[in-house]
């Protein structure tokens, strides 16, 4: 196979990643992630701490460059999810930066303590197009998350293709402030300049101040979730700044939700430029993308465009025009790690997809998404979050007796995770706070709920299932 990253191998003296004051050339990265790769061949499979830092992209590189599988690793994850990440996954080493406080759960692994610099004569040859590059968790409706695998043909199938669709090149300077344990920052947003030879230059954490820095500064294209349009369209009008570098740069991108039309809206009107939408999932990487040549302010809101180039896409079990999308092609996962039966049920009998989105199709082929199967499932702030885990984290917690959890929209975070709770003693509630708390600390900070409300008791039907319909207040 060609190498994933080309301009690695021909060690280019241009800029590939900056972080603030730290930056790293190709040749430079290709000298850290070079001699780091020596010291994991072998390894099994690596985690990665991946924090917003040049450290992240050396391991994860340096990971793919050896040929180990490397398993991202949000670093705000709580205790017991880590536990079932590290547990299901089961690293043998851990990569971080010095001085990062690690948690108990990865006392177990070898930590080596990423380099920014070192030498290499020659980077080893590239592993088969099937095997697995990264092992990404994502939530299901139920249960904890599972571990996406991801080979390294799905990774440059869905590379190539956007840069089709968008003439990614070389010249193209990337800025975002995504974090880089998901597909948005990591795949696409890292790898996806590097795959190029271009660079990409990470904010640390998103702010409208720093997209418009950087924009000024001689990037051309933002990569973002829907908040972050919406943070930037709640003061694009009055922010002559943000409005010049926006309508200065090549391409603004959404994706992991629908971006609403009124923000669309906003920022077309203030700058002239559309934002293009895309849309993908873990498990399927990219699926549909708006092109390029409609960001002059002609794209629409609402189309996340047509199946990009060898993505095959249907809807299924139609109704009145709306199906859900089954896909197929090179860009695929190859499963769920240690869950076979979670594997098949993902798939058609016939060997399609099931995205569990529902979409329409309109007269140029454009797909356009109008909702999800699974009520169970909530995006928020961009991430994946399934009722059922924080659910099962609710009740874990002492003072709760009953608990089901359910998604509102939200006008920044598209929707933000409510939680209905049944206390075990009426008459000493714990507080929302602590509740709060706990999730945040058992799973994630994001997973936890925004709202609480407390019940006497859970609406539900003659089986004692829960009925979530009723659950309004
Ligand atoms: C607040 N915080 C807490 C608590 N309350 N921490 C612990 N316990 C608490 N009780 C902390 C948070 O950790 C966070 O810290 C800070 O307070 C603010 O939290 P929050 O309000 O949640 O953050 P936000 O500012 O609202 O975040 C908005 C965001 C974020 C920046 C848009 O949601 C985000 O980065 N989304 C990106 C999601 C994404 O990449 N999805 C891609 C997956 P601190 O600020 O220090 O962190 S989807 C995908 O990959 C597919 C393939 C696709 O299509 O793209
Ligand atoms: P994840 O499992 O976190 O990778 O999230 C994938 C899901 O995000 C998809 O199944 C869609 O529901 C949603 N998604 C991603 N991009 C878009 C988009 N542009 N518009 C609407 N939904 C999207």
């Amino acid at each position: 196979m060609s190498p994933l990253f080309p301009c690695l191998y021909a060690a280019e003296p241009r800029e590939a990643i900056r972080f603030g004051e730290k930056s790293l050339t190709h040749a430079e990265l290709a000298g850290a992630a070079g001699s780091l790769a020596r010291r994991l061949t072998g390894a099994g499979r690596v985690a990665v701490w991946a924090t917003p830092t040049p450290q992240t992209v050396v391991g994860v590189v340096a990971a793919l460059v050896a040929g180990v599988p490397a398993v991202p690793l949000n670093p705000k994850t709580g205790a017991s999810e880590l536990a079932h990440i590290v547990r299901d996954s089961t690293p043998t080493v851990v990569l971080a930066s010095e001085g990062d406080q690690l948690p108990p759960a990865l006392d177990g692994l070898v930590r080596i303590d990423v380099p920014l610099s070192g030498t290499v004569d020659q980077l080893p040859p590239e592993p088969a197009d099937d095997a697995p590059a990264l092992i990404v968790y994502t939530s299901g409706t139920t249960g904890p998350p599972k571990g996406a695998v991801l080979p390294r043909r799905a990774l440059a199938a869905t590379l190539d293709a956007l840069q089709e669709a968008w003439g990614w090149t070389a010249d193209d300077v990337l800025v975002h402030g995504l974090p880089l344990f998901h597909v948005h920052g990591l795949i696409l947003g890292v790898l996806g300049p590097l795959r190029r030879g271009g660079s990409v230059r990470h904010l640390g954490r998103f702010s409208v101040d720093g997209v418009t820095r950087e924009l000024s500064a001689g990037a051309t294209m933002l990569f973002g979730v829907p908040t972050m349009y919406h943070r930037i369209a709640e003061v694009v009008g009055e922010d002559r700044e943000l409005m010049k570098a926006l309508a200065g740069a090549r391409l603004l991108v959404s994706g992991s939700a629908a971006l609403p039309a009124p923000d669309h809206r906003r920022i077309a009107q203030a700058t002239g430029r559309a934002v293009i939408e895309r849309y993908g999932m873990t498990e399927t990487l990219m699926l549909c993308a708006v092109p390029a040549s409609l960001a002059d302010g002609s794209a629409h809101p609402g189309t996340v465009g047509p199946p990009l180039p060898g993505v095959e896409l249907r809807l299924a079990d139609e109704a009145d025009g709306i199906g859900e999308i089954q896909v197929r092609g090179p860009n695929l996962f190859s499963g769920y790690l240690n869950r076979p039966d979670a594997t098949v049920a993902a798939f058609t009998e016939d060997g399609w997809f099931r995205t569990g989105d529902l979409a329409s199709l309109d007269a140029d082929g454009r797909v356009r998404i109008v909702g999800r199967k699974a009520t169970d499932l909530i995006k928020s702030g961009g991430y994946k979050i399934g009722a059922g885990e924080i659910e099962n984290a609710l009740l874990d917690h002492p003072g709760v007796r009953e608990a089901a959890v359910t998604g509102e929209a939200d006008p920044d975070l598209g929707e933000r995770i409510v939680a209905w709770v049944v206390p075990s003693d009426p008459e000493s509630p714990p507080t929302a706070e602590e509740l709060t708390d706990h999730v945040a600390s058992e799973l994630s900070p994001h997973k936890r709920p925004r709202v609480v409300h407390f019940l006497t008791e859970l609406p539900r039907n003659d089986m004692g299932k829960i009925m979530k319909r009723a659950l309004h207040v």
